[in-house]
């Protein structure tokens, strides 16, 4: 059952009378906002209020499920890497986004929800993945420009959330966010080497960034006057940054890096804007972004059916690590006898 914290076991106390019940969650609730109020961190075991607890399970989860899917578009290219090198770099990445996964997993569970019903989630539909792996990756310049820019929006997005007012996610989020800040390098590198070659390449690069761009422009989240959950995320301390502001500062962050590069970001209205210090650019697409979210994208059908697939064939994986486990639980038991 969801208990508020983890120690606290089935029937272990009598439920209190109503008025002190009431009184008892007035005075959690009043310890739970002055350590918001305070910016300190929330832990596991802390009595938390439902709607908190919730968002944080959808929100946790949902970045879970976005990093072991984003492993799909470039685990697609590890057999074609061009050369040893980078098909280890590629590797190297992918495993991580894995363990990204992992950790948020890990982090959601704290919260009471099992693993198997977030999967459950993920599997049936019901549950959200970021809408950019949803995209196919048509060239070996896709990789590079995933790691430029869609890592490179990830990083902006969770360089805040490792101030998250929940600890078990703001902790998990600085180790992630070292690692994809590897993977935002490596990505630029290899595109930054296809800038110095064939006319061909070059294309291959500028091909990639006019698919690539608006998508991940749109990663942020609606219009904050769209986003239903951002006021009350804001509040708690979870969101840190509007999606408005942080798609601003990632289009700030990298017109410089495209000029470097030596590409053109496919926008007629991309300029800077002396009076507000910042680059105005142009309409994104809400409908298509919408449309992608809620399962029509061009590869949502293939992406959920290929994690399906990989976690019924891994079945027999989890029952021999339970076997395993139990074995080995059972012959500590008889020594500790
Ligand atoms: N895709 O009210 P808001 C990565 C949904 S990890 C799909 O603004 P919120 C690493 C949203 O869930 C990328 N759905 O929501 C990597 C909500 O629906 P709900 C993932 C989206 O939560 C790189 C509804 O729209 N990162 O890239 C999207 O306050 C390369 C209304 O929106 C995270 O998950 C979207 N793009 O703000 C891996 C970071 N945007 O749940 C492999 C953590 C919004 O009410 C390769 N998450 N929606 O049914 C967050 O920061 C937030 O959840 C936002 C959305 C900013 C994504």
């Amino acid at each position: 059952m969801y208990t508020q914290s983890f120690n606290v076991q089935d029937g272990q106390a009598a439920a209190p009378a109503p008025a002190v019940a009431l009184a008892e969650n007035a005075a959690a609730q009043a310890k739970f906002d002055a350590k918001i109020n305070a910016d300190d961190k929330i832990e596991p075991q802390d009595w938390m209020p439902d709607n908190y607890r919730k968002t944080l399970v959808r929100q946790i989860s949902q970045h879970a499920h976005s990093e072991i899917v984003g492993m799909l578009p470039e685990g697609n290219w590890i057999s074609r890497a061009p050369s040893l090198k980078r098909k280890a770099i590629l590797i190297a990445k992918v495993q991580d986004e894995g363990g990204h996964g992992l950790y948020l997993y890990s982090a959601a569970e704290t919260l009471g929800t099992s693993r198997d019903q977030m999967l459950e989630g993920l599997h049936s539909g019901r549950a959200k993945y970021s809408s950019i792996f949803n995209y196919p990756t048509l060239t070996w310049a896709d990789v590079g420009v995933i790691g430029w820019l869609v890592d490179g929006a990830a990083i902006m997005n969770q360089i805040p959330l490792c101030r998250c007012s929940y600890g078990p996610y703001a902790r998990a989020m600085i180790r992630v966010c070292k690692e994809e800040s590897f993977h935002q390098r490596q990505g630029y590198e290899a595109l930054l080497v296809m800038m110095q070659g064939t006319a061909a390449q070059k294309a291959m690069v500028q091909d990639a960034v006019n698919r690539w761009w608006w998508k991940c422009l749109a990663m942020f989240g609606p219009p904050d006057s769209d986003s239903p959950n951002s006021d009350q995320a804001m509040r708690w301390g979870i969101k840190r940054i509007s999606n408005d502001d942080l798609r601003q500062k990632f289009v700030d962050a990298t017109v410089p890096q495209a000029k470097v590069l030596g590409i053109s970001l496919p926008d007629p209205d991309l300029k800077w804007n002396e009076q507000r210090q910042h680059y105005d650019f142009g309409a994104i697409d809400w409908d298509e972004f919408w449309a992608t979210v809620n399962g029509n994208g061009p590869c949502n059908k293939e992406r959920l059916a290929t994690r399906v697939k990989a976690h019924n064939d891994g079945q027999w994986v989890r029952e021999a690590a339970l076997a395993y486990a139990s074995k080995h639980r059972a012959v500590a038991h008889k020594e500790a006898a």
